[in-house]
């Protein structure tokens, strides 16, 4: 397999999606700040779009900007590359952390998965509840279902560590008071975000540099599929369910091929076969720096990752060719 066309092909790919994440976060960081969501996502959103195009392949999107009717661009089902090359789905995200861009906080992310075609959750814009933790930890240590105190006891004890010595991340959101009051309850410390879980799963991949060990608690079903991807990669376990709680959110999960609402999906079942995964920091954050501007030069951090070798690659990018990003 390694030495297929089709594999040749997409170690190239590779590292010609870093271009894609780099020109939406370079797009997006130039708004940082400004208090305007939709124009710093509006930019990403183009720049991503031109540079995907000028990929050879023969991509679908499949996780995008919305349904076809409320997204002008990077719609589930538009057709993105120059159809020279292999059938690929893609999720994307260029700008995940609209409002953290927007107020220029920490972690927000252009983001992007490739994968063969087929492979990856057909999710709807819903909420999807999520349980992350990174690699190291024997398979099923933590469970969706089972209590946080359980999860924190069984990942402390596997650590030889106390469960105050972790940290979980959750979104900081209404919905997860009663949550928030287990983890504290049990002794764990809580990283609270505003925006941002796909960075906030990530980041469970290296609790030494990021301070996270697991992340929990309900957010955008696109972005578990994008985390799923990236860990995938890395390594590391994700459980996800969709929260289909109305008849309309069922009928349309449906159309997209979930049979079972309630069903509760592994990292591998959200993600699986081959997959590319790459993100570049928009804004500052614990594992990618922002984009940096100087009068001659563009800065970019971006991780770029792939599932079958588990080779993940961080590109500290210096553009002399400013006049490209437009
Ligand atoms: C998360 C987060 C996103 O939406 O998925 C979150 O990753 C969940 O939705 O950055 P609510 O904001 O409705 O709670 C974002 O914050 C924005 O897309």
């Amino acid at each position: 397999m390694e030495n297929s066309n089709q594999a040749i092909l997409d170690r190239i790919l590779t590292l010609e999606l870093v271009r894609v994440t780099e020109s939406a976060a370079v797009a997006a960081a130039r708004l940082r700040g400004q208090g305007d969501e939709k124009a710093a996502d509006q930019v990403a959103v183009d720049a991503m779009r031109t540079e995907l195009n000028r990929l050879p392949i023969d991509g679908k999107v499949v996780i995008g900007e919305g349904e076809r009717d409320e997204a002008p661009m990077l719609y589930i089902g538009e057709e993105v590359g120059t159809k020279k090359g292999p059938k690929v789905d893609i999720a994307l995200d260029p700008l995940e952390g609209t409002t953290i861009c927007a107020k220029n906080l920490p972690n927000s992310l252009a983001v992007i998965a490739l994968a063969e075609g087929g492979s990856l959750l057909y999710a709807p814009d819903v909420y999807m509840d999520k349980i992350a933790v990174g690699p190291g930890y024997p398979e099923g240590i933590v469970d969706l279902d089972k209590p946080a105190a359980e999860n924190l006891a069984a990942m402390a004890k596997h650590k030889g560590c106390k469960v105050g010595d972790l940290t979980a991340c959750i979104l900081d959101r209404p919905r997860h008071a009663k949550i928030i009051e287990e983890v504290r309850a049990a002794g764990c410390a809580i990283r609270l975000i505003g925006d941002g879980d796909v960075a906030g799963v990530i980041h469970t991949t290296d609790p030494e540099e990021t301070g996270i060990d697991i992340y929990i608690g309900i957010g955008g079903a696109p972005e578990g599929v994008l985390a799923a991807a990236a860990l995938r990669c890395i390594g590391g376990q994700m459980q996800g369910r969709l929260i289909l709680d109305t008849p309309e959110k069922v009928a349309r999960a449906a159309k997209m091929g979930i049979e079972d609402p309630k069903r509760k999906y592994s990292m591998t079942e959200m993600a699986k076969g081959d997959v590319l995964f790459a993100a570049t920091g928009v804004t500052d954050g614990n594992m990618l720096d922002g984009v940096k501007f100087s009068s001659s030069e563009i800065f970019t951090h971006t991780i770029v990752m792939r599932s079958s070798s588990k080779t993940v690659r961080e590109i500290k990018a210096r553009h002399q060719d400013i006049g490209k990003f437009g």
